[in-house]
């Protein structure tokens, strides 16, 4: 999954992309490097971000994901957005899929996705990105995010869901610190056997920033030896900035660890 940010103020692209032209043109480079997805989002979640209205975020992404449907009509696009005015907009101008960091906070979120017969990643969140960092202490990080999934999961299907389209995220950052993210991390095989597809978002972090002294265009190396868990997985969706070298990585790693 490639990470296309048409946002002012995204904490490794920021203002890169906020241009529809440049925007598309990246979407279709990602897919020319090999992605599968293209997440397009038009609000930063970096911590402490300040919140986008949704005509905002929506006259970011939508004219994005409509070029993006039309010019890559194969390309599996999906929506990175807590808003269901925003999801709506989006699935009807091409997207397939719905990113939502909050996992279905907005009443309306899951019954959308339900009707639109889309998928959703359902990401944990503590809090809101102006407070997720406040506190980032648990007694059992693992479990309680666990727990948290399952639940949301279980809300999905409930809303009517297929399995198959319900995808599950750590949320690696979001209100964790860096001890938190790395269990979160090691532990990936235990929420894999929670029993649905997950994503890992683990791209130019600031727990790589902490364990190495990286600055944020200098991450990819620790990018991706992040994504080490993911080898003892079966179904990860990684969502990366760098899509060629995340390739390139995974299919050598894989190769190793699969004769
Ligand atoms: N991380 C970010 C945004 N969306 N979605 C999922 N499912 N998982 C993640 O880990 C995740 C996410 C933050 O990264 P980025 O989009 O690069 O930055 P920003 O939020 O500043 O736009």
């Amino acid at each position: 999954m490639g990470i296309l940010n048409v946002t002012p103020d995204s904490f490794s692209d920021g203002g890169l992309f906020l241009a529809p032209e440049a925007a598309v043109q990246r979407g279709l480079g990602m897919l020319a490097e090999g992605a599968v997805i293209v997440d397009v989002g038009g609000e930063s979640t970096r911590p402490g971000s300040a919140p986008v209205p949704a005509a905002e975020e929506a006259a970011r992404v939508v004219p994005v994901i409509a070029a993006l449907a039309r010019k890559a009509p194969h390309a599996l696009l999906s929506v990175d957005t807590s808003k269901a005015d925003v999801a709506a907009q989006a699935l009807a101008a091409g997207a397939h899929m719905v990113n939502d960091v909050t996992a279905g906070r907005d009443p309306r979120m899951l019954q959308l996705v339900a009707e639109a017969g889309a998928g959703i990643v359902l990401m944990h969140m503590r809090g809101t990105p102006q407070t997720m960092q406040q506190d980032t202490h648990y007694t059992h990080v693992v479990a309680e995010v666990a727990a948290f999934l399952a639940a949301r999961a279980e809300a999905a299907l409930a809303a009517g869901i297929p399995q198959e389209r319900v995808f599950l995220d750590p949320g690696i950052g979001f209100g964790k610190n860096v001890d938190g993210n790395l269990a979160l991390l090691r532990a990936l095989p235990d929420l894999a056997a929670l029993g649905f597809p997950l994503v890992l978002g683990v791209s130019r972090k600031s727990f790589i920033g902490h364990l190495t002294g990286a600055a944020v265009d200098e991450r990819l190396p620790g990018s991706l030896a992040a994504l080490l868990p993911t080898l003892l997985c079966p179904e990860v969706v990684v969502r990366v900035h760098d899509v060629a070298a995340t390739k390139q990585f995974l299919q050598v790693a894989c190769a190793v660890r699969t004769p």
